[in-house]
């Protein structure tokens, strides 16, 4: 039943309840060995909400970015903003001032919360497009950071009665073309994801132990270590940063239940010849991007283990379509889950049959609000999010993935815009122009390619290609970096001049 009342402060029921049920069990661990109880969590939620109350000044509605990595401090962060009815504007650690711009210049946050090794961006943005924006260190080798201030609070705030459909999320997701969208998502929206997914498909108990690669800032990582673990009882086990083989480690030495990462993780544990470090898990789930019918074999092969595969995006939050359980059709991402209805749309919007490959459409409880842009038009057709995927579907409803629609690169479960990356190669002393698609890889799904033009004179060497990949990494995020570069002597243009990006796909994908 997903009805709600008028009133509803997602962190209620995200902490609140589960506390005064739970106070005494673990919520969250960490492989340092900091460890929160239920009740601990909820004090210092309930101190940093009144940190923004009484020590900023914040009202309901006040945007706060976030920008942590996953340890518990960014979770009681995150609830904390939630309990004093602001909104959360999660951002990636890893992204960089020249990313983080247009977001803070759409978002407009009265304050930003960020880990102490993050800081240098966002001074960059104050000095530049947000002098406005207040700025509160985590965990800061300073005296005065949130931490500190949360300790001088008593632990008790009564949360603010936001009403059901009051925005809590802004979650930023990279473009396809130009500029990054922001998702917007509503306290209720945070529920749902819980009340579909969570509670249908993935069913944790209070005894598990949840992992997730993913940041917090992709949704798909906020669902599997905050939102459902807490609202089960269960204990969300947090990592900064664990390459997969590490991952695989820790799994095993922390009694790790249930483990969410994307498909290339699984690929490179399964390299590694650890996979028997996963021999704990009850639950296994895979999304990002598309996992390949012989990685879930071999999981299944060597742990008996069957993969919960699911379809997301952040523009409904979280996984809409999955497969789980004994329904499970090889090959197939599965069927829409309960309070989700999904279809398949011709280019004219109409729907095909089974077996007719089309863009993926789907509605349920949450769906697409980007902040202020006019690509919603396009997103949202007659109450259908059409989403960047072709897929196909079966006669028994089953849904198949072919491909995505549009350009964005899908990387070991990153969304990359290959405009931004090309922009930041352009600016290379060395380059003349680039194009950017993605190349099919047995390991990350797709890589980041580059078809690059040097200015006359000068030598495409193996040394070029290296600094043409640190230069990007210096400028953007670095998992955006092109991990492939060609150097050519032209772009692939029609006669009229444009650009085609599908001809470099056609060759890359041979
Ligand atoms: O990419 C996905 O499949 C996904 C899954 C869960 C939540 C968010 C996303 C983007």
């Amino acid at each position: 039943d997903l009805a709600y009342p008028d009133r509803l402060n997602a962190a209620t029921e995200i902490i609140d309840i589960p506390a005064a049920r739970w106070p005494e069990r673990r919520a969250l661990t960490t492989p340092e060995g900091e460890t929160w109880t239920y009740a601990e969590l909820l004090t210092r939620a309930n101190q940093v909400a009144a940190v923004l109350r009484d020590d900023f000044g914040l009202v309901p509605g006040n945007r706060v970015l976030l920008r942590a990595p996953n340890n518990p401090w960014t979770v009681a962060a995150w609830l904390g903003i939630l309990k004093a009815g602001c909104v959360a504007a999660v951002t990636f650690p890893a992204l960089r001032a020249r990313e983080l711009t247009p977001i803070v210049v759409k978002a407009k946050p009265t304050l930003a919360l960020v880990d102490h090794r993050f800081g240098a961006d966002v001074d960059e943005l104050v000095a530049t497009v947000a002098p406005d924006m207040r700025v509160l260190s985590i965990g800061a080798p300073v005296a005065d950071d949130l931490v500190a201030r949360a300790g001088a609070k008593s632990g008790a705030f009564d949360n603010v009665a936001t009403a059901a459909d009051d925005v809590a999320l802004f979650c930023p997701t990279s473009g396809s073309t130009g500029e990054p969208k922001i998702c917007t998502h509503f306290h209720r929206d945070i529920l749902s994801i819980d009340n579909t997914f969570g509670r249908h498909v993935l069913a944790l108990e209070p005894d598990d132990v949840v992992s997730c690669t993913a940041p917090f800032a992709f949704t798909f990582g906020l669902g599997m270590l905050v939102v459902f673990p807490l609202r089960a009882g269960a204990c969300a086990f947090l990592t900064e940063a664990a390459p997969p083989v590490q991952l695989a480690e820790l799994v095993a030495a922390h009694g790790v239940t249930v483990l969410a990462t994307a498909p290339t993780a699984y690929n490179q544990i399964l390299r590694s010849g650890r996979i028997d470090r996963l021999a704990g898990l009850r639950a296994a789930v895979s999304a990002g991007e598309h996992i390949s019918t012989q990685t879930w074999q071999r999981i299944h092969d060597e742990l008996g283990l069957a993969i919960i595969d699911g379809i997301g995006g952040t523009e409904l939050l979280h996984i809409f379509i999955s497969a789980a359980g004994d329904d499970i059709k090889p090959g197939s991402t599965g069927r829409p889950v309960p309070g989700y209805r999904a279809t398949i749309l011709a280019e004219d919007g109409t729907e095909v049959g089974p077996g007719v490959e089309g863009r993926l459409a789907v509605r349920g409880p949450v769906g697409c609000r980007y902040l202020a842009d006019e690509r919603q038009e396009s997103y949202v057709v007659d109450g259908w999010n059409v989403t960047g995927d072709t897929f196909s579907r079966d006669e028994d409803g089953y849904f198949y993935y072919a491909a995505r629609t549009d350009n964005m690169i899908v990387s070991s479960g990153y969304n990359i815009g290959g405009p931004e990356v090309e922009a930041a190669i352009d600016e290379h002393p060395s380059v003349l122009e680039s194009m950017v698609v993605a190349q099919p890889d047995a390991e990350r799904g797709s890589v980041v390619f580059a078809a690059v033009v040097l200015r006359p004179g000068i030598e495409g060497t193996d040394d070029l290609v290296v600094d043409i990949q640190n230069f990007v990494k210096q400028t953007l995020a670095p998992y955006k970096y092109p991990r492939r570069v060609r150097f050519v002597d032209a772009l692939p243009r029609n006669a009229s001049g444009k650009l085609q990006h599908f001809a470099l796909r056609q060759q890359v994908e041979r």
